[in-house]
């Protein structure tokens, strides 16, 4: 019989965690929802910010726990808002990105899940979706969902049912569920 886990999700956006826990039920992980407002640290580095939020995750919860950080990169604009994107969600919004591309629309997200236990040596795992911004916002979804259009497709995000099996976020969780669940498989 396959094995079952459970470990928390740390965030202040119950839209990652809804989404995260479909995603890891297919991989026998079972994912409980931890509300914490992170202090984001300045850097330009996701992988960075990930991994700090994991340690300061773990600090409160005293679990072993996931944390998301994720930037969307527009190439046009040299990657912005990339690190700042929740910022930049909160003060111009979707339409406000829109507005500021002229040229080139390809677009990338990219998802860095960062994992913590007593042992205080997070690991991250990377998830990249590439695609582009499309010319106004289309369909429901939530925050840049209306705006991404994955490679491929000629919908968003938000126009999509299946994104959770093409999104930035499945594939960085799907590398860190085979990790993660080979390593309780082989007890250490
Ligand atoms: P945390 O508390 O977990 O940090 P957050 O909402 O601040 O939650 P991030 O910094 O990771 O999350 O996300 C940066 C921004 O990107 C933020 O505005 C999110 O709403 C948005 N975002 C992240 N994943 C998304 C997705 O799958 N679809 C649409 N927008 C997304």
């Amino acid at each position: 019989m396959r094995q079952s886990f459970e470990l928390v999700f740390a965030s202040s956006n119950k839209n990652k965690y809804k989404e995260a826990g479909q995603i890891l039920r297919q991989f026998g992980i079972r994912l409980k929802f931890y509300n914490f407002s992170p202090t984001e640290i300045q850097s330009d580095l996701i992988h960075k910010i990930a991994i700090k939020k994991a340690l300061d995750a773990y600090a409160r919860c005293k679990k072993p726990v996931i944390v998301e950080d994720v930037g969307l990169f527009v190439k046009s604009l040299g990657g912005f808002p990339g690190p700042y994107s929740s910022y930049v969600y909160k003060t111009i919004g979707n339409r406000g990105v829109i507005s500021l591309i002229k040229r080139n629309r390809s677009a990338q997200f990219l998802s860095v899940i960062a994992y913590c236990d007593h042992k205080k040596r997070p690991v991250a795992f990377e998830g990249i979706t590439n695609g582009s911004i499309s010319t106004k916002p289309k369909g429901g979804g939530w925050g840049y969902d209306p705006i991404f259009i994955p490679k491929g497709r000629n919908k968003t995000y938000g126009q999509i049912s299946d994104k959770n099996q093409i999104s930035h976020r499945y594939r960085a969780l799907e590398n860190f569920a085979r990790w993660y669940c080979r390593r309780q498989s082989s007890g250490r």
